[in-house]
């Protein structure tokens, strides 16, 4: 049985990885910054959602009604670090040192161990994405994006980078075999891209990769913050992931 390692006094992020990797999802519990961590099965989808309290509908969607890929999508509106997922994505920036925002609070939940793993990683090109452990958070590791900055419209290499994102982050989700990811509104707060368009490439971007990889994922979440974006998403959800 290995060393217990204390993650608000080690200095060795390697060492505290190895340690949770080696834990049950139940002895990781008692590692986590908070104690009112929200899990996958109380994220209710999308499908689930619809069902209940039929939001908004739009016209006539583009896209086909389907069951399989309305049950892998969710909307949640709260602290992405609070949630107990395989990972959840950051809005980095391109130091990957931490800053303000969603980032911010995902450092300051994890620990500093995070930080520690992030300098080995040397920086992230807007629209890459880089894997870490997650710590002290709920979530097992945390993708780090680097979403495009933008004033006023954005160009089609803005609208490029923001699918970059979701697609790289995605593919760190199959490469590491992780089932389970929550994304929050990337570059739509500092960064400045407008939210009603960034949630438009959001959701084609997850409608597309989830027709093609669905059977490879249990649910994507869509973490929103904001009161404004909950409202964009939920108008939105109809036309993208049409129930009936
Ligand atoms: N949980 C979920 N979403 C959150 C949280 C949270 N705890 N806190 C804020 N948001 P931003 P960006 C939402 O500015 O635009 C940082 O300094 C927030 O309401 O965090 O990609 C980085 O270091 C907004 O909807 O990210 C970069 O320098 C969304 O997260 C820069 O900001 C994204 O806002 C990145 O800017």
């Amino acid at each position: 049985m290995a060393m217990k390692v204390d993650l608000k006094t080690s200095i060795d992020w390697k060492e505290a990885k190895a340690f949770l990797k080696g834990l049950s999802d139940k002895q990781r519990e008692e590692h986590y910054f908070c104690r009112d961590f929200v899990s996958l099965k109380k994220i209710p989808t999308w499908k689930d959602a619809e069902a209940k309290g039929a939001p908004d509908k739009m016209g006539k969607s583009q896209y086909q009604v389907d069951g399989a890929v309305n049950e892998k999508i969710s909307i949640f509106r709260g602290d992405i670090t609070k949630l107990q997922l395989d990972a959840i994505v950051n809005a980095a920036n391109s130091s990957l040192m931490g800053g303000g925002g969603v980032d911010g609070c995902i450092h300051r939940a994890a620990g500093h161990l995070l930080k520690e793993e992030c300098r080995t990683l040397h920086r992230c090109e807007t629209g890459k994405a880089k894997i870490t452990g997650g710590y002290r958070l709920p979530a097992k590791y945390v993708i780090h994006t680097v979403g495009p900055i933008v004033q006023g419209d954005p160009s089609p290499s803005h609208v490029q980078e923001l699918r970059s994102c979701y697609r790289n982050s995605l593919q760190l989700v199959l490469d590491n075999s992780l089932r389970s990811v929550a994304f929050p509104c990337i570059s739509t707060g500092v960064f400045g891209y407008p939210s009603e368009a960034a949630a438009e490439v959001v959701l084609g971007t997850l409608r597309e990769w989830l027709e093609e990889h669905k059977d490879k994922v249990d649910r994507l979440v869509i973490c929103v913050f904001l009161e404004k974006d909950e409202k964009i998403y939920r108008k939105l959800l109809p036309y993208f992931f049409p129930v009936a």
